[in-house]
């Protein structure tokens, strides 16, 4: 595409010259894609030799970004997913060069910062992984275990001696406390490996079927095996005959079909710092939702998973897993000021809460922002880590780290200990704010993005392993740039200059997708499972009339609901929803909006944010007189409520929109969709991926309101005429999530990473101990300065 951009400029020089002097005189140094773009429509439409030649148009289109002054216009294009090209075009000379990521970002600096000189720190790992193996297609991006593990299968299959011994010892490295696992000190070389593979295996078929570990245990051991390889006669003989066509013939199936069976994850750490994290009551404060559902949801499935994986290898261990937040003394009634908090419906996991410390030691009791929280990590990185120790005693076999703060502690604890790291950011804030790290200075009172961004990329690159929940969270789509995608170079003027900050096509990134809990949101279809003794209070909540936690109550409640809910953000955009309903005559003639977040109390609200979006709402109230057509509920439903309300509005033949301007993931998406309902949800981020558009729901974009509200008021018009359409979509939606987003899937797949990553660590230099020291200099000296300059509680 840009062979044709830079000759159409050579040949026109003038008309290019007048194109980019149009932006000029909007008297912005900065535009957007958007703006370039409409700029470029409006130049273009009296050109016609710019209609002619597409070229220009496909740059212009393509373009992320530009920045200009009196003498140069620069030009950022992404010509599709994880390619980059930076362009400047000086107005006295009229020409235009192809120029580096640096030189981009050394302009933009110069356009915002008041310092005269440019030298700045500039961060790069690209030299870190010059060897390192490295996908190159975009579809491969979020599958790196399967290329990992062919890569080195191959590398070991072309030398087989190494990659036999390689096998052998890391078969003797699994054991706990002092029981070995597998084989024990009798098999010293792979020679006898082999040899105690055909003994063992034709001695367990001269016996019974039903025998099990414990009745050949004596025999054998004495072979030189150990516990591990199964708990039946057959699964015993399955696993070893994996492993002796592995040292036949080293092959990524079987490989990972191999190590599935190896037992290696007895106890998982997860770190959630932030609080509230608790069971009850916690959620839809302004940094607590779907975070706090996602880990409780997914230790149920992982314990599960685990204790399987262990019954299956023959063992009797119950398996740990160990939820590490903060403790807040003053919790507001929650349980967060408890040390431990046993998880209910599992039988070893436990919430551990560990405090935030002054210097002096003393603990701060109240709640505090999540971009406020950077001065305690290391301190409580420290306590954690004892409090995993002592209560496991011994180390855990993974640490798993959430969003920006719990993957920084994840990482201090996993470099401490030597364990298996795996980053999952939730959401990354800095495609959140337009133009967060360029204005980091003007943003650094209330965001604190200097700690947050360079925590997010010693995580990154940290970690063994980055689970996402979609694709677009790594690269985006072909015009919207994913989220780890904006790591890959940016700049802080006057702080750190980045030039290869993660790369989308390392094979840590892995899109493990989360599930909504299936015994909860299941179809609304499912007559026998429904939750009958949460109906009335439900009819209540919707047909009720007014109350001190709401306002509006419906006129007329024969008609199809639009259901709502989520926190009431900024980003969330419940505002924006009731402000299209309200513009929209034929909607509200068809329908009711039901709201259902935040609370309706100013003065019950302690967030800035959340205030403001409280004020707006009744602004609309008053604006639109939407009393009789839209009930906000300034609530916050019990988990089994928000389940039954989904299916209860999806008997009422209604819909779930989540208009939202972003969205990482979006739980509440594919929990309407598993109830049944069909969805609107916003183009931006995961229900772009979730949804597939006129199938399983609907995109909508919410820049567009009046268009998104066209598009449910046909859908219900629709509807009327052809009841089946409503089917159709419920249908869609349920068969979609059943697909894709299970937590019995989440388990098996992520136990699997661990496992494969574990064993490539182990057995290649996967360690990346240069980045490690890099990475120790990040976090002293540029991070922890940084986190020092925060005000202290
Ligand atoms: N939620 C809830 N009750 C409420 C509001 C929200 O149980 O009153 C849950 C909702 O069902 C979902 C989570 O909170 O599981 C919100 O997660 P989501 O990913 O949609 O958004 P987040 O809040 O993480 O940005
Ligand atoms: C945070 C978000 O913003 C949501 O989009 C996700 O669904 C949630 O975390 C769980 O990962």
């Amino acid at each position: 595409m840009q062979k044709p951009f830079e000759s159409f400029v050579s040949h026109n020089p003038e008309t290019t010259y007048e194109l980019f002097q149009s932006y000029r005189a909007t008297g912005k140094n900065l535009l957007l894609g958007s703006e370039l773009w409409d700029g470029f429509q409006a130049f273009a439409a009296e050109r016609p030799a710019l209609q002619r030649d597409t070229s220009v148009a496909d740059v212009i289109l393509k373009s992320q970004e530009a920045a200009l002054s009196d003498g140069d216009f620069y030009l950022m294009v992404r010509p599709g997913v994880a390619r980059w090209f930076y362009y400047r075009f000086n107005f006295e000379a009229k020409t235009m060069s192809e120029v580096s990521v640096a030189e981009f970002l050394c302009f933009k600096e110069q356009l915002v910062s008041t310092s005269p000189v440019s030298r700045l720190l500039e961060i790069d790992f690209s030299p870190f992984v010059r060897d390192f193996p490295k996908m190159n297609q975009t579809r491969s991006i979020g599958n790196g275990v399967e290329f990992l593990n062919r890569h080195f299968s191959s590398r070991l299959a072309h030398d087989l001696t190494r990659g036999e011994e390689l096998l052998l010892s890391f078969l003797s490295v699994h054991g706990y406390d002092s029981q070995p696992f597998m084989i024990n000190a009798s098999i010293t070389s792979v020679k006898e490996l082999r040899r105690a593979l055909v003994q063992g295996m034709r001695y367990l078929e001269s016996q019974p079927a039903d025998h099990q570990w414990s009745d050949c245990e004596n025999s054998l051991r004495a072979m030189g095996f150990e516990p591990g390889w199964g708990r039946t006669r057959d699964g015993i003989i399955k696993t070893m005959s994996l492993l002796a066509d592995l040292l036949e013939a080293p092959d990524h199936h079987i490989l990972e079909t191999f190590l599935a069976r190896v037992p290696m994850i007895f106890n998982i750490a997860i770190l959630s710092p932030h609080g509230y994290f608790g069971q009850t009551d916690v959620l839809g404060l302004p940094d607590t939702g779907g975070q706090v559902v996602y880990i409780l949801d997914q230790v149920k499935a992982l314990e599960k998973e685990m204790k399987l994986r262990l019954y299956n290898q023959g063992l009797d261990i119950q398996p740990r897993i160990l939820i590490i937040t903060r403790l807040i003394p003053d919790c507001g009634g929650t349980t967060c000021n408890q040390e431990e908090e046993p998880v209910v419906g599992t039988e070893g996991v436990s919430i551990v809460r560990v405090p935030f410390r002054r210097e002096d030691g003393s603990i701060i009791d109240q709640w505090l922002s999540r971009f406020e929280v950077w001065p305690y990590l290391e301190r409580f990185s420290i306590e954690a880590e004892q409090a995993i120790l002592d209560r496991l005693e011994r180390r855990p076999d993974l640490v798993i780290g959430n969003y920006s703060d719990g993957n920084l502690a994840a990482y201090l604890i996993a470099q401490s200990l030597g364990v298996t790291q795996c980053t999952i950011a939730h959401a990354l804030e800095k495609t959140k704010y337009l133009y967060s790290a360029l204005y980091w200075k003007d943003l650094e009172d209330q965001y604190h993005f200097s700690c947050q961004f360079t925590a997010d990329l010693i995580a990154m690159n940290s970690s063994d392993f980055i689970i996402t929940s979609t694709y677009q969270e790594i690269a985006g789509s072909e015009d919207v740039v994913g989220q780890y995608e904006s790591y890959a170079s940016f700049t802080m003027p006057d702080l750190q200059r980045v030039l290869h900050g993660v790369d989308v096509f390392d094979p840590k990134f892995n899109i493990v997708s989360p599930g909504a809990d299936a015994d909860i949101y299941f179809p609304y279809t499912d007559q026998a499972r429904r939750f009958t003794d949460e109906q009335d209070a439900i009819a209540e909540l919707i047909d009720g009339g007014p109350g001190d936690f709401c306002r509006g109550s419906f006129s007329d409640n024969d008609k199809p609901l639009i259901f709502s809910m989520a926190r009431l953000d900024q980003i969330k955009n419940l505002t924006g929803l009731v402000r299209w309903f309200g513009a929209h005559e034929s909607l509200r003639r068809q329908a009711n909006l039901l709201i259902i977040g935040g609370t309706v109390a100013e003065e019950h609200s302690g967030d800035n944010e959340e205030r403001h979006q409280i004020r707006l709402m009744h602004e609309l109230f008053d604006q639109f007189q939407l009393e009789g057509q839209v009930r906000w509920l300034g609530t916050r439903l019990a988990k089994k409520t928000s389940g039954e309300m989904y299916r209860c509005i999806a008997d009422r033949r209604g819909v779930f929109v989540q208009p939202a301007f972003f969205e990482a993931f979006g739980l509440t998406v594919i929990e309407a969709m598993a109830s049944g309902l069909p969805t609107f949800a916003t183009r931006y981020g995961g229900p772009l991926e979730i949804i597939k558009h006129g199938v399983s729901g609907f995109h909508i974009d919410p820049n567009h309101g009046s268009q998104a509200a066209d598009d449910i008021s046909s859908f219900f018009a629709r509807c009327t005429e052809d009841p089946d359409h409503w089917q159709q979509l419920s249908k869609g939606a349920i068969q979609r999530v059943e697909e894709r987003y299970t937590w019995r899937r989440y388990a098996k797949r992520l136990l699997s990473l661990t496992c494969i990553y574990g064993f490539w660590k182990y057995t290649t230099n996967l360690e990346r101990q240069e980045t490690r020291r890099y990475m120790e200099m990040l976090y002293h000296l540029q991070f922890k300065h940084r986190a020092a300059t925060l005000p202290r509680h």
